[in-house]
């Protein structure tokens, strides 16, 4: 039985996914200038504030459905923030900036993203932990959450005709995954260390050839939610399962209609049907390249994903500060 609840399409439509594009190119904006300040909250604040105003020229009626849960009368773009300047109902789920750490430090990889789906098509997880393997498209259905961790490797590198000490496996660099990491290099797999990003490691898994072919581990549910629908869009899976700290945790998962905090939930229980993501680089990537400066003006790289329009669109963005036409004149194409 699926935790979603019955299937509320959002029909005849015309597609809104460009204007996503926007919304991140603001956030992402507005972050680039805290690059390396070492202040993650500025840089996030600063993130939040340009999303905010940038979903305000996007003609839909959207709810922030899962991420931060504070009071959305403080906390802009908290769980319950409505977006967008009206029209059609849409649930949202964004991270203004992920990977606020990076930036401050000035390191690679950080992102704003947000996916968007009809009401009710995102499973409204609690902010929490999740377990979470994600795989491209020739794994899918092959990983298990309770599978032994060789065996999952085996299943990954059989599907890409590599050997597991081909396989490059990202993983976030927190004291928890010592054991996991331990694990991996004892199989033989080559493992990636991250600081943090893992909707990007997920993304960079299923994209066949981003040299990365996993990733896994212990991360927050958000960004699982939004790498699910990042699966859905490029045909990869996500597997996960709660990883709660608290009963007050479990008791927020019982609250949202899940019963059971120990099942595993695979892609198509965190996201259904139609859906948009959007993600631009602040600091750059394996995938995406970061804000870049130029005279007058920035160059932002984004990742714009629909099922509905059935396209991954790689767009690159002159955004020019100057009024003047001409200022873009003196830009090489990078
Ligand atoms: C991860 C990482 C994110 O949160 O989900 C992480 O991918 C999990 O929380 O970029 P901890 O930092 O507590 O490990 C982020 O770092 C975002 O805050």
């Amino acid at each position: 039985m699926s935790l979603l609840g019955p299937d509320k399409e959002w029909g005849e439509y015309r597609c809104m996914c460009r204007e996503f594009g926007a919304v991140t190119e603001a956030a992402a904006l507005a972050a680039g200038r805290w690059v390396g300040q070492g202040d993650p909250e500025a840089a996030e604040a600063a993130a939040v504030e340009a999303m905010r105003a940038a979903f305000a020229q996007v003609p839909i009626s959207g709810t922030v459905v899962v991420g931060k849960e504070r009071d959305p009368q403080t906390s802009p773009l908290a769980v319950g923030s409505r977006v967008g300047m009206g029209g059609r109902p849409t649930d949202i789920v964004l991270r203004a900036l992920e990977g606020a750490n990076i930036v401050a430090r000035g390191q690679a990889g950080a992102i704003s993203v947000l996916t968007a789906a009809a009401p009710g098509n995102v499973l409204q997880v609690p902010e929490m932990y999740m377990q979470k393997i994600a795989v491209g498209a020739p794994a899918v259905g092959k990983v298990e959450m309770e599978a032994d961790i060789e065996q999952n490797l085996e299943a990954i590198a059989d599907s890409l005709g590599l050997k597991v000490n081909e396989l490059t496996i990202v993983v976030l660099d927190r004291p928890r995954h010592d054991d996991l990491v331990a694990t991996l290099r004892r199989a033989g797999a080559r493992v990636k260390l991250i600081q943090d990003g893992d909707v990007m490691a997920s993304i960079a898994a299923a994209i066949r050839d981003s040299g990365d072919h996993a990733h896994i581990g212990i991360g927050g549910s958000t960004e699982g939610v939004i790498s699910a629908a990042a699966m859905q869009c490029l045909g990869g899976e996500i597997v996960s399962k709660f990883w709660p700290l608290s009963r007050r945790e479990i008791e927020a998962a019982r609250e949202r209609g899940i019963e059971d905090i120990e099942a595993t939930l695979r892609t198509e229980d965190l996201v259904r049907g139609d859906l948009v993501l959007s993600a631009t680089g602040v600091t750059s990537g394996d995938v995406l390249q970061g804000v870049e400066y130029r005279h007058e003006g920035a160059r932002t790289q984004t990742l714009v994903m629909c099922t509905k329009c059935r396209h991954v669109r790689f767009v690159e963005t002159v955004h020019s500060f100057s009024p003047d036409p001409k200022a873009v004149a003196f830009w090489k194409v990078r």
